[in-house]
Order: structure tokens, then sequence, then C-alpha cells
């Protein structure tokens, strides 16, 4: 969704709700977008390369300081507010504004000089749904407060706060895929991001006639953040394992699929099937880019296909909707590939599909998605946006 000045738009709603609630000076206005990923998951945590772009969804956050230090925070679309102050940052019970206190909390951390402030925020990224809304907020968060308070973060720097907030807040130990995309978009550019270097190259993303349609399977797995975290220890104990041979060794991105035949399978069959599907996303994410490069959207989708069934069975992290899904569009002409993305046991699938076939495709996945799963089904289709941003006047 483009922000635009007429009074229905994202940008106008926040903005209008701030000043009914603090009336004074126009507020600062932030876009900040949630993100898609077409290859490589779970390899950020693991040094390893991901290829992820910002999108048409995202946050709109108003914000303006104040002359005290309290925090007042507005979730237009959840109706809550939330009242505190700087001087104690402790996390909610109501969760969402954790993000948001995280960010904060890091900034005092690092000794940067604040102040109160006013937030009003909404958005149109679907919850839960993989998209990222949580790292989103954050990174609005930060962007934000860096304006606001004239803090002279650069963006690296942005987004790596914004991830401590989410792994020293929040609570979950992401990687930094999430905030990286958020803040780093470009409009019809993928990243394709090393997460050991933080060396990153935009890639020209030429659909040409293909969308990235994203099939909501409307799951949302309290499990999510305990598994998530149980993999990283994994493959944490996969690397410790091997360095016991091997010291130069320092994560999965630098393992050989016969270190782990020798160090770890003979040892610990979980962690090695774990690591395996690391070691060989990582390759296929590589192999991915060079498909990118030629323009072969066939071979490239071929290679979501693969990562979807290393995440089912290796990685363990889909669930029966996701992977149904994925099953039902397998061998569908209309669709070049497609697999779970994000964290997984829920959230959507990401799927390359012609354009003249979309409603079709929805049209016909979601009846038999309900007669078996017994849900809805949400499709949207998701154009590649610029990251965060000011909503200029
Ligand atoms: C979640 C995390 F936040 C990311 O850092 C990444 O690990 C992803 O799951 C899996 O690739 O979105």
């Amino acid at each position: 969704m483009a922000p635009s000045s007429s009074t229905s738009s994202p940008s106008s709603l926040v903005k209008n709700e701030f000043l009914a609630r603090f009336p004074g000076a126009a507020p600062l206005i932030v876009r900040s977008p949630g993100r898609v990923n077409l290859i490589g998951e779970h390899t950020d945590y693991n040094h390893g390369f991901v290829l992820p772009a910002a999108i048409d969804k995202a946050i709109y956050l108003a914000a303006a300081s104040r002359p005290d230090n309290e925090i007042h925070l507005v979730a237009l679309d959840l109706r809550k507010s939330y009242n505190g102050s700087l001087d104690k940052l402790v996390s909610s019970p109501m969760h969402w504004p954790d993000y948001l206190l995280g960010v904060v909390q890091q900034l005092v951390l690092e000794g940067h000089p604040l102040g109160g402030f006013n937030i009003v925020f909404a958005g149109d990224i679907p919850l839960g749904a993989g998209m990222s809304s949580s790292a989103a907020l954050e990174c609005a968060t930060a962007f934000a407060l860096n304006q606001l308070f004239d803090l002279g973060l650069d963006t690296l720097a942005m987004v790596t706060l914004a991830q401590k907030a989410e792994n020293r807040f929040v609570g979950v130990q992401c990687g930094i895929m999430d905030q990286f995309a958020s803040m780093f978009g470009r409009r019809d550019q993928v990243i394709r991001l090393d997460c050991d270097s933080l060396q990153y190259t935009y890639f020209p993303l030429q659909l040409d006639g293909i969308r990235i349609v994203l099939l909501d399977t409307h799951v949302h797995h309290s499990l999510a953040s305990s598994e998530y975290n149980t993999r990283r220890r994994q493959c944490e104990t996969g690397v410790r394992l091997i360095r016991e041979n091997c010291p130069e060794v320092a994560s999965l991105r630098d393992v050989t699929l016969d270190m782990l035949d020798s160090y770890v399978a003979p040892v610990d069959q979980l962690v090695d099937r774990r690591c395996r599907f690391i070691v060989g996303e990582n390759a296929r994410l590589l192999a991915a880019t060079e498909d990118l490069k030629r323009g072969d959207l066939t071979a490239f989708g071929q290679k979501m296909f693969e990562t979807h069934q290393g995440l089912s069975r290796e990685y363990e992290v889909s669930c029966p909707e996701l992977d149904f899904l994925v099953d039902q569009v397998r061998d569908d002409p209309a669709v070049l590939g497609a697999r779970m993305m994000g964290g997984g046991f829920g959230g959507c699938t990401i799927n390359l599909v012609k354009a003249e076939a979309v409603d079709a495709l929805a049209g016909r996945i979601a009846p038999v998605y309900r007669k078996e799963m017994k849900r809805e089904l949400t499709a949207y289709v998701a154009r590649i946006e610029d990251g965060t941003s000011v909503v200029p006047d």
C-alpha cells in the first residue's frame, strides 16, 4: 500500500489519531515494512545467507517527544494503550509494548540521551502470519526515536539495536534478517545478506508476469518462540561437537557435510539433521541467486520446494497446515515454487505464481483447506517496496 495524503491512508489515520489524543505540533510519521524471504531460512543466526525483501505491508507510527520522562503508547489496531516511564522499563503483561520498550531499553543501555515521548501506531501487516510485524514495529520505533532525539545512529546501528531489543527484552533469540530487511529494503530488489560479515548486495527481482503470493495458514503456534530457541541451541551444539576436532570452525557457515558425517552424526542424530539442513540451505541459496541472475525463476522455484522439504523433514519447523498448502501447489503448472516462510510452526507459505493464475489458485485451495484443515485461508499478493523511512507531509 503506498502511503498517500488521503484521509483514509494509514499514515493519515495514525497522524489524526495522534493529534486527537496528544494535541500540539504535528508528529513525525514513520513507515516500516514487513518482509518476505525468498530463500535461506534459519540461516541468519547460523552466520549464513538470506534473501529477503521489504514488502508493501507496513507499520505506520506517529511519534513526538514530551517534556517529561513518560512514555505513552497507543496500538490503534488493538485498541489498547500503555503508559509508563523511561525510569522504569519493565516488560508489559500486554506483550505488544515490549517491542517498543525493548528498543528504548537498548538505547538507554547504550547511553543515548532520551526523553519521554508519545507514539500512536497501526498497520496492515497481518499479525502472526510470518511477515515480521514485530521487527517492523521495532525498526519503526528505533527510526522514530533516532530522529526525534537526534541520536545520529546509522541504519545498521538501528538494525542491530532492534534485533537486540527482540533478543534481550522480548526474549526471542532471532537472527538479524527481519530487522535488516525492514530497514534496508529497496523497491523491486531482494537483498542477499551475508549474516556473518553483514555485507549485502541488492538483486533486481525481475518477476515478469510472476507474483509473490503469500498463503496465510492462520495457524499461530505458541511453540514458535520456544522451538525457535531450541533450534538455535541445537545448531550451537553441532558447532561445539565439530570444534572439538576442527577449532577453526566458528559457525555452521564453515561446516562441510564431511565434518557432520565424522563428528556430529555418530554422536547426535537429531543435531546432525538440524545442521545438515543449514549447510544445504546455504549452498542452495548461493545457487538460487545464480538462478536469479540468469532470470531462471523456474530453477529458483524448484529450490524453494527443496527448502520446504528440508524445513519440514530435517529442521522440523513446519506444521500440517503449511505442508498441506505446499503439497496443494506442487504439481500446479502456474506455481514455480513454494515453501513455508519465516520461523515456522504456522504463518504463511510463499509462492511464485503466474499472474493470470493468482485468483484461480486462491479460489481452488481455500475450500479444500477449509475442508481438510478446518481453517480459513487468506491469500496476499506482496509487492517489493522500500525499507523504513519517514512519510513526508
Ligand atoms: C524469524 C527470525 F526472526 C529470523 O531472524 C529468522 O531466523 C527466521 O525466523 C527464519 O529464517 O523470522
